[in-house]
């Protein structure tokens, strides 16, 4: 099961809506197909993995990280072709939650006379697949939010110099984020002050990420990279409803997608944000800041997972904030977040929080 979740991981990032899923058949002790869940979201894991083992799936146990699905969708089931297969045994993580599925999958199987086993290293696939579980659930993505700081938690010089405050170590982290997400997400001031061009570089051919710029009126430079690359990796501009009808002319022409949004107090609301992010497929979204964006997120409770690079800068007072102003009147008012991880990224600290206990 642990090496059904390692190939389901390969897909993360690439398969949206679908989950990244990971299969391994096993015959006698003997691995002999393997297979994850396609980037585009299909085929899925189980007929590639059983595609592998042949004839040698009849009576072999097949691991897969999620439940096998049950439903006609554009291809035919899995737990048919489990069926068909001749496979003895069904070891599954954790049921889909998907009502197409939920508990199908393993009625189906279980029916047709398979041993069904579940709940095995169902913790990691519940963390694996909790993007995918909670746009089922609440129909919004995975927030993951990033901040490179300094010391001081400041993202940029008071003239707007941020580059570079982290080192090449921790910039292949980020991008090596960015790959497990389905979306790289940023706020307008970002998007100005940086040109970023928010694609996944160092790991291989594959299927970008789709770039999400948060922008109430979308007056961005359209001679930034995003614009002129609108055509090759998606970009999808999140905007409030007051923008001129001109330039969202000119976004589309240049290949952006327009996505509105409603606006609270001067911003794009961040929960109808999600929602909408949510309702296009995407599961894991990475926010790579700026200052406000983070705060608007921080402030609704939706970050699910953030990473905080420190370098051994400081900034003082002037610089600006990683997280802005959040009106927080007290300290029980404060989001508080778990330490789960600390690393050293060359002369940098990663560190991960997640949502504390509710
Ligand atoms: C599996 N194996 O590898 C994945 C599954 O739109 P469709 O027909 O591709 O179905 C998508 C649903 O299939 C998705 O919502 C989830 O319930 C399941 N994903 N199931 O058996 C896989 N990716
Ligand atoms: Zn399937």
């Amino acid at each position: 099961m642990a090496h059904a979740l390692a190939l389901g991981r390969r897909g993360m990032g690439q398969c949206w809506p679908n989950p990244a899923v990971g299969c391994v058949i096993v015959k006698a002790g003997r691995v002999v197909g393997r297979g994850w869940t396609a980037p585009g979201g299909r085929p899925h894991a189980e007929p590639q993995a059983l595609a592998q083992a042949g004839e040698a799936a009849r009576g072999a146990t097949a691991y897969v990280s999620l439940e096998p699905c049950s439903h006609h969708g554009q291809t035919p089931p899995c737990t048919q072709a489990l069926i068909t297969a001749g496979v003895a045994r069904v070891v599954a993580a954790v049921p889909d939650t998907d009502p197409r599925v939920s508990g199908k999958g393993f009625a189906a199987l279980r029916a047709a006379g398979i041993a069904v086993t579940t709940g095995v290293l169902a913790e990691e696939a519940l963390r694996d697949h909790a993007g995918f579980f909670l746009r089922v659930a609440q129909g919004r993505p995975w927030v993951t939010l990033k901040l490179a700081l300094t010391l001081d938690g400041r993202i940029a010089t008071a003239s707007g110099e941020s580059r570079w405050i982290t080192g090449p170590s921790a910039r292949r982290a980020v991008h090596a984020l960015r790959a497990c997400h389905d979306a790289v997400m940023v706020g307008a001031g970002t998007a100005r002050a940086d040109d970023p061009q928010l694609t996944v570089r160092g790991f291989g051919e594959r299927r970008q990420p789709v770039r999400v710029v948060v922008s109430r009126r979308i007056d961005l430079p359209l001679m930034s990279q995003l614009a002129q690359t609108a055509r090759a990796v998606p970009v999808w501009l999140c905007h409030g409803p007051d923008t001129r009808a001109g330039l969202a002319q000119t976004w589309t022409g240049l290949g952006a997608r327009l996505i509105s949004c409603p606006v609270d107090a001067g911003r794009v609301d961040p929960v109808a944000l999600l929602q909408a992010l949510g309702r296009e497929g995407l599961t894991r979204v990475f926010c790579e800041g700026g200052g406000q964006l983070a705060a608007s997120l921080l402030s609704a409770d939706l970050v699910d997972e953030l990473h905080v690079f420190t370098a051994g800068l400081v900034l003082g007072a002037e610089g600006h904030p990683g997280v802005g102003a959040m009106g927080i009147p007290t300290l029980a008012a404060a989001p508080r977040l778990q330490l789960v991880d600390v690393v050293t990224e060359g002369s940098d600290i990663h560190h991960v929080w997640r949502r504390g206990e509710a």
